[in-house]
Protein backbone atom coordinates (compact mmCIF):
# COMPACT_ATOMS: atom_id res chain seq x y z
CA UNK A 1 0.00 0.00 0.00
CA UNK A 2 1.23 3.49 -1.18
CA UNK A 3 1.77 6.29 1.69
CA UNK A 4 0.09 9.32 2.24
CA UNK A 5 1.73 12.33 0.73
CA UNK A 6 4.92 12.33 -2.07
CA UNK A 7 5.27 9.34 -3.50
CA UNK A 8 8.85 8.00 -4.59
CA UNK A 9 9.61 4.87 -7.00
CA UNK A 10 13.57 4.75 -8.00
CA UNK A 11 13.53 2.90 -11.31
CA UNK A 12 17.27 1.34 -11.44
CA UNK A 13 19.15 -1.10 -14.08
CA UNK A 14 22.45 -0.90 -15.78
CA UNK A 15 23.35 1.33 -18.73
CA UNK A 16 20.57 0.04 -21.41
CA UNK A 17 18.47 -1.89 -19.31
CA UNK A 18 15.63 -0.12 -20.68
CA UNK A 19 14.80 2.60 -17.35
CA UNK A 20 13.65 5.67 -20.01
CA UNK A 21 11.57 3.56 -22.13
CA UNK A 22 9.76 1.60 -19.60
CA UNK A 23 9.37 4.94 -17.61
CA UNK A 24 7.59 6.71 -20.45
CA UNK A 25 4.98 3.54 -20.60
CA UNK A 26 4.15 3.94 -16.95
CA UNK A 27 3.69 7.99 -17.27
CA UNK A 28 1.36 7.13 -20.60
CA UNK A 29 -0.62 4.67 -18.18
CA UNK A 30 -0.68 6.49 -14.93
CA UNK A 31 0.32 9.80 -15.69
CA UNK A 32 3.70 10.10 -13.04
CA UNK A 33 5.68 12.37 -13.08
CA UNK A 34 9.04 11.33 -15.08
CA UNK A 35 12.54 12.59 -13.62
CA UNK A 36 15.48 11.17 -15.30
CA UNK A 37 18.83 12.14 -13.47
CA UNK A 38 20.83 11.78 -16.48
CA UNK A 39 18.49 13.60 -18.56
CA UNK A 40 18.15 16.66 -16.60
CA UNK A 41 22.47 16.64 -16.28
CA UNK A 42 22.18 16.29 -20.11
CA UNK A 43 20.08 19.18 -20.04
CA UNK A 44 21.85 21.03 -17.53
CA UNK A 45 24.98 20.47 -19.15
CA UNK A 46 23.38 22.53 -22.59
CA UNK A 47 22.48 24.95 -20.72
CA UNK A 48 25.22 27.87 -21.54
CA UNK A 49 24.26 30.07 -18.82
CA UNK A 50 25.14 26.61 -15.87
CA UNK A 51 28.55 27.03 -14.25
CA UNK A 52 28.48 23.67 -13.79
CA UNK A 53 28.37 22.33 -17.90
CA UNK A 54 31.87 21.79 -18.52
CA UNK A 55 32.23 19.44 -14.89
CA UNK A 56 28.90 17.37 -16.06
CA UNK A 57 29.87 16.66 -19.79
CA UNK A 58 33.48 15.64 -18.61
CA UNK A 59 32.03 13.31 -16.16
CA UNK A 60 29.52 11.88 -18.51
CA UNK A 61 31.92 10.97 -21.43
CA UNK A 62 34.04 9.13 -18.65
CA UNK A 63 30.95 7.44 -17.92
CA UNK A 64 31.47 8.79 -13.93
CA UNK A 65 29.35 9.42 -11.05
CA UNK A 66 28.64 13.20 -11.44
CA UNK A 67 29.25 14.91 -7.53
CA UNK A 68 25.82 14.20 -6.02
CA UNK A 69 25.10 17.85 -5.06
CA UNK A 70 24.33 18.79 -8.62
CA UNK A 71 22.26 15.77 -9.39
CA UNK A 72 20.14 16.37 -6.19
CA UNK A 73 19.60 19.97 -6.82
CA UNK A 74 18.21 19.44 -10.01
CA UNK A 75 16.04 16.81 -8.75
CA UNK A 76 14.59 18.82 -6.20
CA UNK A 77 13.86 21.43 -8.24
CA UNK A 78 11.76 19.68 -10.44
CA UNK A 79 10.04 17.58 -7.15
CA UNK A 80 9.30 21.07 -5.68
CA UNK A 81 8.18 22.85 -9.32
CA UNK A 82 5.66 19.84 -10.05
CA UNK A 83 2.07 19.69 -9.05
CA UNK A 84 1.78 15.77 -8.82
CA UNK A 85 3.03 14.00 -6.06
CA UNK A 86 4.47 10.57 -7.42
CA UNK A 87 7.68 11.02 -8.93
CA UNK A 88 9.45 8.25 -10.93
CA UNK A 89 13.18 9.10 -10.58
CA UNK A 90 15.20 7.39 -13.50
CA UNK A 91 18.85 6.11 -12.96
CA UNK A 92 19.24 7.85 -9.50
CA UNK A 93 20.23 6.77 -6.76
CA UNK A 94 23.36 5.78 -8.10
CA UNK A 95 25.69 5.16 -5.02
CA UNK A 96 25.03 4.67 -1.85
CA UNK A 97 25.92 7.99 -0.02
CA UNK A 98 23.26 9.23 -2.92
CA UNK A 99 20.42 7.81 -1.16
CA UNK A 100 20.79 9.09 2.24
CA UNK A 101 22.16 12.29 0.70
CA UNK A 102 18.32 12.97 -1.31
CA UNK A 103 16.62 12.56 1.62
CA UNK A 104 18.49 14.60 3.64
CA UNK A 105 19.13 17.32 1.90
CA UNK A 106 15.25 17.74 1.44
CA UNK A 107 14.78 17.69 5.09
CA UNK A 108 17.32 20.67 5.03
CA UNK A 109 15.51 22.39 2.10
CA UNK A 110 12.46 22.27 4.76
CA UNK A 111 13.94 23.26 7.72
CA UNK A 112 15.40 26.11 5.94
CA UNK A 113 12.21 27.68 4.54
CA UNK A 114 10.34 27.23 7.90
CA UNK A 115 13.27 29.33 9.05
CA UNK A 116 13.36 32.02 6.61
CA UNK A 117 9.78 32.84 5.45
CA UNK A 118 8.41 33.61 8.74
CA UNK A 119 5.77 35.88 6.57
CA UNK A 120 4.50 32.56 4.64
CA UNK A 121 2.23 30.48 6.11
CA UNK A 122 4.67 27.23 6.75
CA UNK A 123 1.85 24.89 5.32
CA UNK A 124 2.23 26.44 1.89
CA UNK A 125 5.93 25.39 2.14
CA UNK A 126 5.54 21.64 2.69
CA UNK A 127 6.19 20.57 -0.51
CA UNK A 128 7.85 17.13 0.47
CA UNK A 129 6.44 14.80 3.70
CA UNK A 130 9.25 14.42 5.03
CA UNK A 131 8.31 11.09 6.36
CA UNK A 132 7.60 9.75 2.99
CA UNK A 133 11.09 10.93 1.33
CA UNK A 134 12.34 7.15 1.23
CA UNK A 135 11.05 5.28 -1.55
CA UNK A 136 8.49 2.82 -1.14
CA UNK A 137 9.23 0.57 -4.10
CA UNK A 138 12.27 0.10 -6.36
CA UNK A 139 12.09 -1.16 -9.76
CA UNK A 140 15.34 -3.06 -10.71
CA UNK A 141 15.55 -3.61 -14.40
CA UNK A 142 17.90 -6.46 -14.58
CA UNK A 143 19.25 -7.20 -18.36
CA UNK A 144 22.21 -8.95 -19.41
CA UNK A 145 25.26 -7.15 -20.39
CA UNK A 146 25.71 -8.17 -24.12
CA UNK A 147 21.77 -7.19 -24.45
CA UNK A 148 22.51 -3.82 -22.54
CA UNK A 149 25.47 -3.63 -24.97
CA UNK A 150 23.88 -4.00 -28.23
CA UNK A 151 21.45 -1.96 -27.33
CA UNK A 152 23.61 0.89 -26.41
CA UNK A 153 25.84 0.82 -29.86
CA UNK A 154 22.76 0.82 -31.86
CA UNK A 155 21.50 3.77 -30.18
CA UNK A 156 24.63 5.10 -30.69
CA UNK A 157 24.02 5.35 -34.14
CA UNK A 158 22.03 7.89 -33.70
CA UNK A 159 21.81 9.29 -30.43
CA UNK A 160 24.30 11.82 -30.51
CA UNK A 161 25.33 11.09 -26.70
CA UNK A 162 28.83 11.30 -25.79
CA UNK A 163 28.76 8.05 -23.60
CA UNK A 164 27.23 5.89 -26.53
CA UNK A 165 30.47 4.73 -27.51
CA UNK A 166 32.21 1.53 -27.15
CA UNK A 167 35.20 2.88 -24.59
CA UNK A 168 32.88 4.62 -22.44
CA UNK A 169 29.66 1.50 -22.56
CA UNK A 170 32.28 -0.53 -20.97
CA UNK A 171 33.25 2.16 -18.10
CA UNK A 172 29.23 2.47 -17.74
CA UNK A 173 28.98 -0.76 -17.30
CA UNK A 174 31.96 -1.15 -14.19
CA UNK A 175 30.83 1.85 -12.60
CA UNK A 176 27.12 0.39 -12.95
CA UNK A 177 28.47 -2.94 -11.25
CA UNK A 178 30.97 -1.74 -8.35
CA UNK A 179 28.95 1.63 -7.33
CA UNK A 180 25.26 1.47 -8.18
CA UNK A 181 24.49 -2.18 -7.48
CA UNK A 182 25.19 -1.59 -3.81
CA UNK A 183 22.22 0.73 -3.78
CA UNK A 184 19.86 -2.31 -5.05
CA UNK A 185 21.58 -4.82 -2.59
CA UNK A 186 20.51 -1.72 0.33
CA UNK A 187 17.03 -1.71 -0.62
CA UNK A 188 16.73 -5.24 -1.06
CA UNK A 189 17.18 -5.59 3.15
CA UNK A 190 14.25 -3.10 3.11
CA UNK A 191 12.41 -5.76 0.79
CA UNK A 192 11.36 -2.80 -1.60
CA UNK A 193 12.76 -4.39 -4.19
CA UNK A 194 10.79 -5.73 -7.57
CA UNK A 195 13.44 -7.19 -9.74
CA UNK A 196 12.11 -7.04 -13.56
CA UNK A 197 14.59 -9.74 -16.03
CA UNK A 198 14.65 -6.83 -19.15
CA UNK A 199 16.10 -8.97 -22.15
CA UNK A 200 12.62 -9.35 -23.94
CA UNK A 201 10.86 -6.81 -26.04
CA UNK A 202 10.13 -3.62 -24.83
CA UNK A 203 5.88 -4.74 -24.42
CA UNK A 204 6.97 -8.34 -22.68
CA UNK A 205 8.72 -6.33 -19.84
CA UNK A 206 6.01 -3.82 -19.47
CA UNK A 207 3.93 -6.29 -18.75
CA UNK A 208 5.74 -7.80 -16.41
CA UNK A 209 5.66 -3.98 -14.21
CA UNK A 210 2.76 -2.82 -15.01
CA UNK A 211 0.78 -4.89 -12.30
CA UNK A 212 3.11 -4.38 -9.92
CA UNK A 213 2.40 -0.21 -10.26
CA UNK A 214 -1.38 -1.33 -9.81
CA UNK A 215 -0.96 -3.23 -6.56
CA UNK A 216 1.00 -0.55 -5.16
CA UNK A 217 -1.53 2.03 -5.94
CA UNK A 218 -4.35 -0.36 -4.65
N1 LIG B 1 15.45 -0.53 -25.70
C1 LIG B 1 14.97 -0.30 -24.45
N2 LIG B 1 14.27 -1.37 -24.02
C2 LIG B 1 14.34 -2.30 -25.00
C3 LIG B 1 13.82 -3.63 -25.14
N3 LIG B 1 13.11 -4.20 -24.17
N4 LIG B 1 14.10 -4.30 -26.29
C4 LIG B 1 14.84 -3.72 -27.27
N5 LIG B 1 15.33 -2.46 -27.21
C5 LIG B 1 15.09 -1.76 -26.08
O1 LIG B 1 17.03 2.17 -23.72
C6 LIG B 1 18.27 2.08 -24.33
C7 LIG B 1 18.11 1.68 -25.79
O2 LIG B 1 17.56 0.39 -25.86
C8 LIG B 1 17.12 2.58 -26.54
O3 LIG B 1 17.57 2.72 -27.87
C9 LIG B 1 15.81 1.81 -26.48
O4 LIG B 1 14.98 2.09 -27.56
C10 LIG B 1 16.29 0.39 -26.48
P1 LIG B 1 16.73 3.26 -22.58
O5 LIG B 1 15.28 3.16 -22.24
O6 LIG B 1 17.26 4.56 -22.98
O7 LIG B 1 17.60 2.62 -21.40
P2 LIG B 1 18.19 3.34 -20.11
O8 LIG B 1 18.27 2.27 -19.06
O9 LIG B 1 17.43 4.56 -19.80
O10 LIG B 1 19.64 3.64 -20.68
P3 LIG B 1 20.57 4.90 -20.42
O11 LIG B 1 21.62 4.87 -21.46
O12 LIG B 1 19.78 6.13 -20.25
O13 LIG B 1 21.18 4.44 -19.01
P4 LIG B 1 22.34 5.03 -18.20
O14 LIG B 1 22.04 4.64 -16.81
O15 LIG B 1 23.66 4.64 -18.72
O16 LIG B 1 22.23 6.58 -18.52
P5 LIG B 1 21.73 7.84 -17.68
O17 LIG B 1 21.20 8.81 -18.64
O18 LIG B 1 20.92 7.43 -16.55
O19 LIG B 1 23.13 8.39 -17.14
C11 LIG B 1 24.12 8.80 -18.05
C12 LIG B 1 25.32 9.32 -17.28
O20 LIG B 1 24.93 10.45 -16.52
C13 LIG B 1 25.93 8.36 -16.27
O21 LIG B 1 26.85 7.45 -16.86
C14 LIG B 1 26.64 9.33 -15.34
O22 LIG B 1 27.82 9.80 -15.91
C15 LIG B 1 25.64 10.49 -15.30
N6 LIG B 1 24.69 10.40 -14.15
C16 LIG B 1 25.16 10.75 -12.90
O23 LIG B 1 26.33 11.09 -12.73
N7 LIG B 1 24.30 10.72 -11.84
C17 LIG B 1 23.00 10.34 -11.96
O24 LIG B 1 22.28 10.32 -10.95
C18 LIG B 1 22.53 9.98 -13.25
C19 LIG B 1 23.41 10.01 -14.32
MG1 LIG C 1 17.93 6.60 -19.61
Amino acid sequence: RAPEGTIVIFVLGGPGSGKGTQCNKIVEDFGFVHLSAGDLLREEQRNPNSKDGDLIKSYIKDGQIVPMEITVKLLSKKMQESKSNIFLIDGFPRKLDQAEYFALSLHRHLRYLESDASNIHTSQLYVFDPNVVEPCLILFLDCDKEVMKQRLLKRGETSGRIDDNIETIEKRFKVFKEESLPVVERYEKEEKVRKIPCNESVDEVYLKIRPIIEAMLA
